[in-house]
C-alpha cells in the first residue's frame, strides 16, 4: 500500500505495520522501505503547509519548509526510533490486551535523519520564562479520541535544545516519506517513538505537559489493575533499556540492544542453557550515542532442546527483567523483557 516490503501489517485504516526480523537483521540502519510504521489516524492529504511556532515565546513564528531549509543549518543524526508496544505481544502472551496492536520486536528501527535544530528555531522564537515544555502537534487528525484529535506530544525545553532533536525533512538520505510524517517530523532520540510526532505543523512552548489525549490518556504505564484516564499512571517518556533476538541457528544468535535515554549499550549476554550460564556477545557496528548495536554470538550446540535468553546491559548497569510476567500492564508498553528462543537441534 506503501511501497513497502519485508513488514507484517497489523492493520490498513489507520496503516501500521512492523519490520520483519530478517530485514532488521540486514544491517544497522533499517532500509526506508521496510521501516516500521505507527499511525493513530490517516496520513494527511499534501496541502499549503506552514510551521508556526507559538505560545510562550517572544516572537510567533510562522514558516515555510524553504525558509526553514534556507535559513539554517542542516544536520544530520543517526537514531533509533522505538514504539512503547514494541514486544506487546509477549505481554499479550501472559493475558490479552484487547483493542491493541500485537507488535513483535519490529515496532523499531534506525535511520538517519536530516533537518534543521529545534533549538535553531527556538532560538529564533526566543521561548519566554514561562516555558517549560515544548509540544508539538500534527496535522493528522486521530478517531481513536472522542471526539477526534490532532496527534501532538511534548518534550521537556532542555531536552528540546539538545543537538541530537531535530525537525527532519530527509530520511535515510532521501526526502521523507508521506507515511514517516512528510514534509516535516521531530525526531526525539532516547525518547518513545510517539514524541517525534509527524506531518509536524504546529510547535507550542508550554508551562505545563501536553494536554492532549496521545500524551494524558494513552503512551502511560498504568498499574496492573488501571484503566486508561487523563492523567492516570506515568507518563512514558526516556526509552527503557531493551534487547530482542533476530536470528538464531545452531551455530549463531542475532539481535539488536537499545539502550534509550541518555544511556549506551555496555554488553549483551547470552545463555544456551535457559540462563544458568551466560557468555559475551559481540558488539557490532557503533552507530553513534542515539542508535542501537546490533550483535551477534556464534553457537556450537549439541543435538538436543535448547533455551536461548538474552540480556543486555547499558551505562547506568541495568539490565533487562527477568520475564513478561511481571511486566504486564493494561496497555501493553515497555516489554524489556529478556528475550528467548528455543532450539531443537
Ligand atoms: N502526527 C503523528 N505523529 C506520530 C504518530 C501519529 O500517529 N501521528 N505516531 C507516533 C508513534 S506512536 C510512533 S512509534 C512513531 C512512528 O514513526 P514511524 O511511523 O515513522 O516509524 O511516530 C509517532 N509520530
Ligand atoms: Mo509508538
Amino acid at each position: 500500500m506503501f511501497g513497502k516490503r519485508d513488514v507484517i501489517v497489523h492493520g490498513t485504516d489507520p496503516y501500521n505495520a512492523e519490520t520483519e526480523p530478517a530485514a532488521l537483521a540486514e544491517g544497522a540502519i533499517t532500509a526506508t522501505d521496510a521501516f516500521y510504521v505507527r499511525n493513530h489516524g490517516a496520513v494527511p492529504e499534501a496541502s499549503e503547509w506552514r510551521l508556526r511556532v507559538e505560545g510562550a515565546v517572544e516572537r510567533p513564528l510562522d514558516l515555510s519548509l524553504e525558509t526553514l531549509r534556507e535559513a539554517l543549518p542542516e544536520y544530520t543524526v543517526t537514531a533509533t526510533l522505538q514504539c512503547a508496544g514494541n514486544r506487546r505481544a509477549g505481554l499479550i502472551a501472559i493475558r490479552d490486551i484487547p483493542g491493541e496492536a500485537p507488535w513483535g520486536p519490529g515496532a523499531t528501527g534506525t535511520a538517519t535523519w536530516t533537518g534543521a535544530r529545534l533549538a535553531d528555531v527556538l532560538a529564533l522564537a526566543r521561548p519566554s520564562g514561562e516555558a517549560v515544555h515544548v509540544g508539538f502537534e500534527g496535522a493528522d487528525l486521530s478517531p481513536e479520541a472522542k471526539p477526534p484529535q490532532r496527534f501532538g506530544g511534548s518534550i521537556p525545553l532542555d531536552k528540546a535544545r539538545r543537538p541530537e532533536v531535530l525537525l527532519a525533512w530527509a530520511m535515510n538520505g532521501e526526502p521523507l516519506e508521506p507515511v514517516h510524517g512528510a514534509p516535516l517530523r521531530v525526531v526525539v532520540p532516547g525518547y518513545i517513538g510517539a514524541r517525534s510526532v509527524k506531518w509536524l505543523d504546529r510547535i507550542e512552548l508550554r508551562r505545563t505537559p501536553w494536554k492532549g489525549y496521545f500524551q494524558e490518556v494513552v503512551y502511560r504505564l498504568l498499574p496492573e489493575d488501571g484503566r486508561p484516564a487523563p492523567g492516570a499512571g506515568m507518563p512514558l517518556g526516556l526509552v527503557a533499556l531493551n534487547a530482542d533476538i533476530l536470528s538464531a541457528s545452531p551455530t549463531e544468535v542475532r539481535g539488536y540492544a537499545f539502550a534509550g535515554g541518555e544511556r549506551f549499550i555496555t554488553r549483551v549476554d547470552v545463555s544456551s542453557d535457559g540462563g544458568t550460564t551466560w557468555r559475551q556477545a559481540e558488539l557490532l557496528e557503533d552507530l553513534g550515542p542515539w542508535a542501537w548495536r546490533h550483535w551477534r554470538a556464534p553457537l556450537d550446540l549439541p543435538p538436543g532442546d535448547h533455551e536461548l535468553v538474552v540480556r543486555a546491559w547499558d551505562s547506568s548497569a541495568a539490565t533487562q527483567p527477568e520475564d513478561e510476567a511481571s511486566l504486564w500492564n493494561p496497555k501493553g508498553y515497555v516489554n524489556n523483557a529478556r528475550p528467548r528462543c528455543s532450539l531443537r537441534i
